[in-house]
């Protein structure tokens, strides 16, 4: 069987996860990969068994045996990659940020459609199958109507002034940090499950810790914890370690979601509850295997995923009985498996629908973001634009 063809760009800490979960399929094959130097890819690609290397990723987009690319790269060249990936006519698989601003995004939805390629953006949290239960429980009215929305976004990888990463500056991560970083998914994730878009937001942000110690060679996401030796300088810090943001929805639901990367002993907690007419629901992706169900006139129930117990149109996304639980990385797993169906099965991305997130998504999240800076900097509510590119 001939296996689809794939070029990771950038194997910093998500690149490998993609590799993995790409691994995993059986029909997809990551056949080169592309570093900022030739003698870094040399030495990604012989640990991770990868047959070719790239110093250049111009040099991967050229290569005609590549027909897909991941680009796993830092959030600053997200839209210069992107953008010259669809010019070189490969379909495209980007982490989120899908750019820096949306006026980028939006021109990278449009160049997209207009090439009609596969397009994705890895939020990969609305892959939980629970999740994909909740949406299905949500579709047939079982909560009722759902008038609130809360929930966080707390990680501690960055609670001491000794924590540093590219993300933490503006002119790599972008503007925003912790909204971008980790709202970005706590939005996308809200609005899959309950099918409602956010339309207009109030927010204030913190930067809680304004001057770190930068270590003067780079250090990949998470390594810090790892306790590597380092060498510090002062840096002033202008992205944002916190956010609470208020939030109107486009049927009047109202809600409000914080996120934090200083609260310690909290590790990737993205946790929300819907209080519905009917019933209330509460998941967290620490424990992702439980839902949460709250009644007012009956005990409360936990619903532990098991294709035995979800309905009928869940069931496909869960692979394993109950109890052998699911985690983040097979959320990385589940999204490729949705992408790279799609592209199996010849879908067409102008007319039909994709059950992963694509470059709509990935640009509504960048709309969501500027006006939660926006709203922060007026001190008042904005609106979230509605352009689509
Ligand atoms: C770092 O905050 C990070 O790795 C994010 O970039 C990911 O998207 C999130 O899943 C986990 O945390």
């Amino acid at each position: 069987m001939r296996k689809i063809t794939v070029g990771i760009i950038g194997t910093g800490f998500i690149g490998p996860a993609h590799i993995e979960a790409i691994r995993r399929l059986g029909f997809v094959e990551v056949v080169a990969i592309a570093e900022s130097n030739l003698a870094s890819a040399e030495k990604k690609a012989h640990r991770l068994g990868i047959p070719k290397a790239y110093g250049d990723y111009r040099e991967l987009l050229q290569d005609p045996d590549i027909e897909v690319v991941h680009n796993c790269t830092p959030n600053y060249l997200h839209f210069q990659i992107n953008k010259e990936a669809i010019l070189a006519g490969k379909h495209i698989l980007s982490e989120k940020p899908l750019a820096i601003s949306s006026v980028e995004s939006a021109e990278l939805v449009a160049l997209a459609k207009s090439k009609g390629i596969v397009h994705g953006v890895n939020f990969n949290y609305r892959q939980f199958p629970i999740l994909r239960q909740l949406a299905s429980m949500i579709q047939r009215d079982d909560l009722g109507h759902i008038h609130l929305i809360h929930g966080s976004y707390l990680q501690d990888w960055l609670l001491y002034e000794t924590d540093y990463n590219w993300r933490l500056a503006p002119e790599i991560g972008g503007a925003s940090r912790a909204v971008a970083d980790i709202g970005s998914h706590w939005c996308d994730t809200i609005q899959y499950v309950t099918g409602k878009k956010v339309v207009e937001v109030f927010a204030d942000l913190a930067t809680v810790i304004p001057i770190r110690k930068k270590p003067i060679h780079q250090v990949t996401t998470y390594a810090a914890q790892g306790g590597e030796a380092v060498d510090y300088e002062d840096e002033v810090i202008v992205t944002e370690d916190y956010a609470s943001v208020l939030l109107r929805f486009d049927d009047g639901a109202k809600g409000v979601f914080s996120v934090s990367q200083v609260s310690a002993g909290r590790k990737n907690k993205l946790s929300f509850e819907l209080n519905g007419s009917k019933r209330s629901a509460f998941w967290n992706q620490e424990e992702a295997e439980k839902l949460w169900i709250g009644h007012r006139d009956q005990a409360n129930e936990v619903l532990l995923a098991d294709p035995a117990l979800f309905l009928q149109e869940a069931r496909s996304t869960i692979h394993h009985p109950g109890g052998h639980n699911e985690g983040w990385p097979d959320t990385i797993k589940h999204m490729m498996l949705h992408f790279y169906s799609f592209l199996r099965e010849g879908k067409d991305p102008l007319t039909e629908q994709a059950n992963f997130a694509t470059f709509e998504d990935g640009h509504r999240s960048m709309l969501i973001t500027e006006a939660i800076l926006d709203s922060y900097t007026k001190g008042q509510w904005v609106k979230v634009k509605m352009t689509m590119g």
